[in-house]
């Protein structure tokens, strides 16, 4: 494999395992150099915690974008994730046209919603936003309430293969390329995902484990980016990120009251070996 550069642009959460906390460390075993953008710095993350900090990086952009340009940096690839205002939209996509070497990929977790509702501090503005952002991208992965959102389709938490289609087929319309449609679940005791690619589906189905998570939408997206850039197929990379996320989420169900974030680490391991 080539040696490549990435830009990974979210937040750090000082304490919570999610983010750049995640991303770093797993695109680093990707065998990625990542060079990072911190969106904003949280105390901890928002999911769980009360009387978190929240310093908003927004006006640092402009002037790193320009100096990065000046050094004439440039990426392999840029992923974005947890961003801070809406006005760092505009300016990932500065930065993007800035700094992408031809080719490189843009690949946007549109990380804002969970479970039918927007994450506190997000509001309409920032999702109409957040499409023009999904228009640009290369590859967008969305959990089914950021999807709900993000096409104006009304949330469901039971659905079938129709209303996942319908989504797929407003995206299309929306002119949004790939979509990694993550948590799609068809049977009890299943999920998995689906990968839209040029107007093709495919499921990649597994197990559903009952312990859920906060993170494992980044650390799913993480590892899909590294195994993409790496040379993986997008279904390829799709497989491998949702068997080393059921690793993580098997490896945090051994302890009761980890309940902030999940514990990838000690099952770092075991993404590279998926990889080789
Ligand atoms: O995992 C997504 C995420 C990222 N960053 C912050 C969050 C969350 C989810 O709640 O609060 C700050």
């Amino acid at each position: 494999m080539t040696y490549k550069r990435i830009l990974t642009i979210q937040d750090i959460s000082c304490v919570g395992q999610c983010s750049l906390t995640v991303a770093l460390p797993i695109l680093s075993a990707c065998g990625l150099e990542t060079a990072i953008l911190p969106s904003a710095v949280l105390s901890t993350h928002t999911a769980g915690f009360s009387g978190y900090t929240f310093r908003d990086l927004t006006d640092d952009m402009p002037s790193i974008k320009d100096h990065w340009v000046k050094e004439n940096i440039k990426f392999d690839g840029i992923y974005t994730g947890y961003l801070g205002s809406t006005q760092q939209i505009d300016y990932v996509i500065d930065i993007a046209n800035a700094t992408n070497k031809e080719g490189a990929l843009l690949i946007v977790d549109p990380a804002m919603a969970d479970h039918g509702n927007l994450y506190p501090g997000f509001d309409m503005e920032f999702v109409e936003a957040m499409k023009g952002l999904c228009v640009k991208a290369d590859y967008v992965i969305p959990n089914i309430t950021e999807a709900a959102f993000l096409t104006g389709i009304e949330y469901k938490e039971k659905y079938d293969r129709e209303y996942i289609d319908s989504i797929l087929n407003k995206f299309s319309e929306m002119g949004v390329k790939n979509v990694i449609f993550t948590g799609i679940s068809y049977e009890e005791g299943k999920t998995g995902v689906v990968v839209y690619e040029d107007g093709n589906y495919s499921y990649y189905q597994h197990d559903f484990l009952p312990n859920s998570c906060h993170g494992t939408g980044d650390i799913y997206a993480s590892a899909f980016v590294g195994a993409l850039t790496g040379g993986k197929s997008a279904y390829e990379a799709a497989k491998i990120a949702a068997d080393y996320t059921v690793e993580c989420i098997k490896a945090t169900a051994e302890e009761e009251n980890h309940w902030y974030g999940a514990k990838f680490e000690p099952v770092l391991g075991k993404l590279i070996e998926m990889l080789r």
